[in-house]
């Protein structure tokens, strides 16, 4: 079983210890298609030692709430039987991972320790005291990029334009299958740990504000059956219904990548191997999400520290929003206002209960919802954090880089360019409910998330 070694970076050398390799889970949930597990496999073996698999549950992890933890724990316990299924010991701990990991890693005396590539800040902190505290070979392993991130590029790149062709030369080396995880040779037998999920999330505060989904099913089977789904029902139109929130024409695997139940590569391979039935260019629409827009996410988190704030904005986005922060704004909501989809706009509330009762919004809709955002608030810095911390709150896959990407597009112009200067946007692209009138029936889109007879806003949410 050889890993590409340029898929890992090795953070430090050590001795380590006379016990087990132990793969610290954290972005990527899933046992099959994972390059960090596999590299961790592939050690273990070599060193004639057991794998063990920690995932350390972190409270209140950037503000998530029932809705997430629920999907997420669900995943886990398929992760605990799959680990079981191969004689590798699958553990749940519970704290502020840059601790407990090392604690753990030093009672079991681990060889080595491997984790997987996230470039959010609280991960890279987590990284770094593990790193610190623990004598042992450490390699951070990317399993959620096709070309490594940090591979693709050593640096902040400027736009999709700048990234895309360093990716497509890559793309032939490391768009590979993945080989098939066996049993393990040291195999470590024992109750396979159940993962009482109820009892996990009996601890969290339920929220009334954010219901739980229940119209998609969390898990790497799930995730499986999703792609497919995908594939044989909505790739076929996708690059022409991409832009139509009542064509359905999302891939619907965003939450499944978020939690890494879903590979992007296993996505990517799945679709081009459907290129003859869904024709060329839907699987180029598909692979310029799933790759180009996704690793440019993860690039720009990487080399930006600043990626969800307002100064992480390219110069121009800053300085345009600056001179136009003082124009006159028509209508202006606080967060809380927007949380119940309470403002003027029919079809902007119609985004918001979706977002709200379904933890997903259309791509499309998510760039109007949050211009809107933008135009309604007193001001851009306001209108940012008033957009990260709504996706971050009700989106499935908030908190990732996508999603912070995506706000920044939409309110400040990241990976875009200069459009015609006008109030409050100043040049970031505008949008409006006419443009999305041409694009799709918007009276059919707001009876579906603002039936007459249902609520007309959610409940007050717990700030
Ligand atoms: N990662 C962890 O290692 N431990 C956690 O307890 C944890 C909770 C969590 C809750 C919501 C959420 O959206 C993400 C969460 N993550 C957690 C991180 C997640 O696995 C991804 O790594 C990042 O959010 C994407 O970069």
């Amino acid at each position: 079983m050889d890993i590409n070694p340029s898929r890992s970076h090795l953070w430090r050398t050590g001795p380590g210890g006379r016990g087990p390799v132990v793969y610290w889970m954290s972005r990527d949930q899933r046992v099959r298609d994972n390059w960090a597990l596999l590299h961790a496999f592939a050690l273990s073996v070599a060193h004639r030692v057991p794998l063990r698999v920690v995932f350390c549950l972190a409270d209140g992890f950037l503000g998530a709430g029932l809705r997430h933890y629920a999907f997420m724990l669900t995943g886990l316990g398929e992760v605990a039987a799959g680990c079981a299924a191969r004689g590798i010991r699958f553990e749940l701990l519970r704290g502020d991972p840059g601790e407990k990991v090392a604690e753990y890693c030093r009672e079991v005396d681990a060889r080595a320790v491997v984790t997987d590539f996230d470039p959010l800040r609280v991960k890279q902190e987590w990284m770094r005291r593990v790193v610190a505290a623990v004598d042992a070979d450490l390699y951070e392993t990317d399993a959620h990029n096709v070309v490594p991130c940090r591979v693709a590029s050593h640096k902040r790149e400027y736009g999709a334009r700048t990234l895309r062709p360093r990716i497509g030369r890559l793309l032939p080396e490391y768009l590979e299958d993945f080989p098939e995880v066996p049993e393990h040779p040291f195999a470590e037998r024992g109750p396979g740990l159940e993962l009482d999920v109820s009892t996990l999330l009996a601890g969290r505060g339920a929220d009334s504000g954010v219901p739980l989904v229940t119209d998609i099913l969390p898990g790497e089977q799930a995730a499986g059956a999703a792609l497919r789904e995908f594939i044989e029902m909505r790739l076929p139109g996708y690059a022409q219904g991409r832009n139509d929130p009542n064509a359905g024409m999302v891939s619907g695997l965003s939450p499944y990548f978020h939690f890494g139940q879903l590979a992007p590569q296993r996505a990517v391979l799945s679709v081009m191997a459907a290129r003859q039935e869904v024709g060329g260019e839907n699987v180029d629409a598909f692979v310029e999400e799933a790759v180009v827009r996704r690793e440019l996410s993860d690039n720009f988190c990487l080399y930006c520290p600043d990626y969800d704030r307002f100064e992480g904005l390219p110069d121009w986005g800053k300085r345009t929003l600056a001179a136009h922060a003082g124009d006159r704004r028509e209508y202006t909501y606080d967060r809380e206002t927007f949380a119940r989809g309470l403002t003027h706009s029919g079809l902007w509330n119609a985004a918001q209960a979706q977002l709200r009762e379904t933890g997903r919004m259309h791509g499309y809709m998510r760039m109007y919802w949050a211009k809107k955002i933008l135009e309604w608030s007193p001001d851009p810095r306001q209108a940012l954090e008033t957009a990260v911390w709504l996706n971050d709150r009700y989106a499935l896959d908030g908190r990732d880089p996508n999603g912070y990407v995506g706000v920044l597009w939409s309110v400040g112009g990241l990976h875009d360019r200069p459009w015609t200067e006008r109030p409050v946007y100043g040049q970031v692209r505008y949008m409006n409910e006419r443009g999305c009138r041409r694009k799709f029936d918007v009276e059919a889109y707001i009876r579906t998330w603002l039936p007459p007879d249902g609520p007309s806003a959610g409940p007050a949410p717990r700030s």
